[in-house]
């Protein structure tokens, strides 16, 4: 199959206005009534009319209620000669069945546990009936479900329930009609056993709301954090952006089948179980953070992606990059104490860092607004959503938060009810803000659109004692990416600020005298710049990117001694961070290029574990800053920064230096697990998350120490801990430390473990991933994986389950996927072909394990190729799998 161009895009040949849909559901065949009314556009040369279609059976075509004569093109039904009224406007019925409960796919009408779900983003509408399937055709929907009462007591669609009744047989109706127009990928229609949780709420406004989390029965107990969720997010965007809500109806409906974590659809949230359900007996504190991430990013879609769109799918990231920067401030602006704030802060560019960078210098990458794509499915990428959200945030800082607001009003106000392009959003950014750096730069700083890779920048610093001045050069470079061979300089905003050699944040003064704000942010636009600073008694230790700035790279020449005092001093507590995270860096490189093989056993220095002690015994830094602060950049980031990957070799380097800091601390860490381990009732706050986090963490280093010392009293505790515990993020941490620590009490754990949830489906999930996540001492995960696969609570077609264990493998345990035999590989293909026949979309996710390999050391390059050429000689691959298998192989 062909690429699909941004520069092909046309306006659609034809409008439709209004849809009804009639649905008779039935898991093996699903009637599908659509009657719309359609009118051409009169903005385009005349054309036959081409709906989409997938897998469906058709029965009939009416136009104007007249049989009608149609041929099929591919997939795509296509209608000529209709008729021309004068408006343009007639009416079209078309008639099809479709079969639900083989949808394997996810996409379109499927059924899971029983229930009926929909999913249409991106191009999921097609399999449920003949359609313009594409986001700037915007429709009136009325929508109604007939089914058995007794098997699917609840039916929702969008909008209000407008009319319900029984039918004969002991089938039941129920009709909805959506206020809003909408483009069909927001359509959904949920039928099945499932009980609500219900809230009343009044918005500012004075206007009345009912919120509803459906879930199965059993699960009733675990829907108030997403309940309380749900009501925040309506606050914040009342309160920050003054957004309210539009319906009278707001409901979130939870499945364990989805292939990703919830979808946007208007006034009925569809959602992954994983991002809904949580008590504190069967979630960590990750989970309650990730749903009120979740809940907050799907409810913000209803204005940022819902009531305006997107033109075309190239344009996703208008919708997503700007939802996910919503929800990142939604998330932090619900955080109490700035210090958690940077906390939410250096979780998220972690994330940038370790999934979206590789992305970028990788097969896959392209950019924030694509130009080609094969299958779109593919597109939903870190880079859309993580950079894209990273490109809105430069935006409010070359704005400021005022007046990034006042630019998202103006946006609404221009483009409510339509379907825009990502140049649109940000001219609306620039035009409210006209004496901004931004509407200065609008078409430069647009390149963040149009150009892929990761930006950059060279700083260095020169100290000059006579003229007691500072001079910082700052440099910007841009590596090739597929496609794309010569990059211009990109606007950047470097956030700044000056460090005495004691420590202290000193004042900036600029050559012209002028006192500046700190920290400073410097706009840079050149291919290279300097900016001087006057009045400097001593060299100053710059901290260059506060706050992670931009997303691009920051080389500078510290000494440890620099880094050193960042980490003790840095008022910033992102560059803070980033000095510790440089030092280890730095140690894990030298270790690595040590000619000695096996790697040097000591690859931290002492002023490194000194610096990590003081942290982690400071009196007034929270617990969750620490944990950061101690946890070791991953094996996918220290990747990052070498041309040549030994896979084995950085595992071997990382954990060296993880039991250097468990032997060398353990004194620290039993201190710390003392002081953090009791937290009283349980809360999912940031303060006691934090503790809890820094208390697992100290569990985790003394049973790794324990493998050294022989102790015995650590593994006790942490068994013990495990069966005590109060909540799930300590027990899950206890269970994970032996595993870790890979102790005999973890074969008695984990039976036990599982016995105690085995009806708990997301926490199997979390007992799976454990299992295929563990450090692999004697090349025995794989074939524990294998056997996990074998275990009666596997199941290849359920996307969480086969992401726990298939996923939590191949992607996220480098060290035991990447087997000097080749065995990680192998698998790795066969499972990508086993899903591919399943689940195309979760297939592809899985075949980007592979996107780096041209970075592997032999003999792991030659094996990574062997296995994608294997996949790729595959007959019959889906698109999503041929896509990433080509572009990995060019
Ligand atoms: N907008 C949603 C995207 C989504 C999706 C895309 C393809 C296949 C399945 C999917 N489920 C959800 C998710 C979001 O960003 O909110
Ligand atoms: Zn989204």
């Amino acid at each position: 199959h062909s690429a699909i161009h941004r520069a092909d895009y046309t306006a659609p040949a034809f409008w439709i206005d209004t849809v009804e849909l009639c649905f008779d559901l039935d898991p093996a065949k699903t009637r599908v009534l659509n009657k719309m009314r359609l009118r051409r556009n009169a903005d385009v040369p005349a054309q036959p009319l081409r709906l989409d279609g997938e897998e469906l059976n058709l029965a009939r075509v009416l136009v104007n209620g007249q049989g009608a004569s149609f041929k099929m093109d591919g997939n795509q039904l296509v209608l000529e000669n209709l008729p021309a009224a004068e408006d343009g406007a007639f009416d079209l019925e078309i008639f099809t069945t479709c079969c639900p409960a083989k949808n394997t796919k996810l996409m379109g009408l499927y059924v899971s546990n029983d229930s009926f779900f929909t999913q249409c983003e991106a191009e999921g509408f097609r399999r449920i009936t003949y359609f313009l399937d594409r986001p700037d055709v915007m429709a009136s929907y009325t929508v109604t479900l007939r089914a058995d009462k007794a098997k699917y007591p609840v039916l929702l669609s969008n909008g209000n329930l407008v009319e319900q009744g029984t039918l004969d047989d002991g089938r039941h109706f129920a009709k909805w009609v959506d206020p809003f127009k909408k483009p069909s990928y927001l359509f959904a229609l949920v039928a099945g056993q499932l009980v609500g949780r219900e809230q009343r709420i009044t918005a500012r406004n004075g206007r009345e709301h009912l919120l509803q989390v459906f879930v199965r029965p059993g699960d009733l107990d675990k829907t108030e954090h997403a309940m309380n969720s749900l009501m925040a997010s309506v606050a914040w965007d009342e309160a920050r952006f003054g957004l309210p809500l539009d319906l009278e109806r707001f409901m979130i409906v939870a499945t364990s089948d989805f292939n990703m974590g919830a979808m946007e659809n208007k006034g009925l949230n569809i959602f992954n179980t994983k991002y809904v359900l949580a008590n504190q007996a069967t979630a960590t504190d990750t989970d309650y953070s990730n749903i009120e991430s979740v809940v907050g990013h799907e409810y913000f879609h209803n204005w940022t992606g819902n009531r305006v769109t997107c033109r075309d799918w190239f344009q996703l990231s208008l919708k997503e990059g700007l939802t996910v920067f919503r929800d990142q401030e939604f998330s932090q602006d619900l955080c109490r104490e700035p210090s958690a704030r940077a906390v939410k802060r250096i979780e998220d560019v972690r994330v940038l860092r370790t999934a979206q960078f590789p992305e970028d210098a990788g097969p896959m990458a392209h950019p924030v607004r694509p130009d080609s794509y094969i299958e779109i499915n593919n597109f939903y990428t870190v880079t859309i959503y993580e950079k894209g959200a990273e490109v809105v945030r430069m935006m409010q800082t070359l704005v400021g938060r005022e007046g990034f607001a006042k630019g998202m009003t103006l946006y609404f106000e221009r483009f409510d009810g339509q379907a825009v392009t990502c140049d649109d959003f940000a001219q609306a950014i620039a035009d409210a803000n006209p004496d901004s750096d931004l509407a200065r730069l609008l078409p430069q700083f647009k390149r963040w659109y149009s150009q892929a890779g990761t930006p950059r920048v060279h700083a260095s610093g020169s100290f000059d004692a006579a003229a007691r001045t500072y001079t910082l050069t700052l440099g910007q470079s841009c590596a090739p990416t597929p496609g794309q061979a010569v990059k211009e300089p990109f606007v950047i905003p470097v956030s700044l600020g000056l460090v005495g050699a004691d420590g202290r944040e000193l004042a900036l003064r600029t050559m012209d005298g002028n006192t500046v704000p700190s920290p400073y942010t410097f706009v840079m636009t050149q291919a290279s710049e300097t900016l001087t600073f006057v009045d400097i008694d001593a060299e100053p230790v710059p901290s260059i990117l506060r706050g992670f700035s931009a997303p691009v790279v920051l080389e500078f020449d510290y000494s440890d001694e620099q880094l050193l005092t960042l980490l003790a001093n840095d008022i910033d507590p992102f560059n803070r961070w980033e000095a510790g995270q440089r030092l280890a860096v730095r140690s894990a490189l030298k270790a690595i290029a040590a000619v000695a093989d096996p790697a040097p056993l000591q690859p931290l220095n002492t002023a490194y574990i000194d610096a990590m002690r003081s942290v982690l015994r400071h009196p007034t830094l929270d617990a969750a800053f620490k944990e950061l602060v101690l946890t070791l950049p991953s094996e996918t980031y220290i990747a990052e920064q070498l041309d040549v990957v030994d896979p084995q070799r950085i595992h071997a380097v990382r954990e060296a230096m993880r039991g250097q800091l468990a032997v060398a601390l353990t004194d620290d860490w039993a201190w710390a697990f003392d002081a953090h381990a009791d937290n009283g009732a349980y809360q999912p706050d940031p303060l006691s998350s934090g503790r809890r986090a820094l208390a697992g963490m100290a569990l985790t280093h003394l049973c790794l120490a324990a493998r050294t010392t022989g102790d015995v009293v650590w593994p006790g505790k942490a068994y013990q801990r495990f069966k005590d515990a109060g909540n799930m993020t300590d027990r899950f941490n206890a269970l994970a430390a032996l595993v870790a620590s890979d102790h005999a009490l973890a074969a008695q754990a984990l039976p036990r473990f599982h016995a105690m949830f085995k009806d708990e489906a997301l926490v199997l999930d979390k007992w799976f991933a454990l299992q295929a996540g563990a450090p692999d001492r004697a090349g025995n995960i794989l074939p524990a994986v294998r056997q996990l696969m074998k275990h009666p609570d596997f199941n290849l077609r359920n996307p969480n389950r086969a992401r726990s264990v298939i996923f939590s493998y191949c992607s996220a345990n480098p060290g035991a996927f990447h087997r000097p035999d080749a065995a990680g590989y192998v698998f790795w293909s066969d499972r990508v072909i086993e899903l591919d026949g399943i689940n195309p979309q979760v297939a592809a996710r899985l075949a980007r394990a592979l996107d780096r390999w041209k970075k592997l050391t032999e003999p792991y390059r030659s094996a990574a190729r062997e296995a994608l050429v294997r996949v790729a000689a595959k007959a019959d691959l889906s698109n999503d799998v041929r896509e990433v298998v080509t572009r990995a192989l060019a």
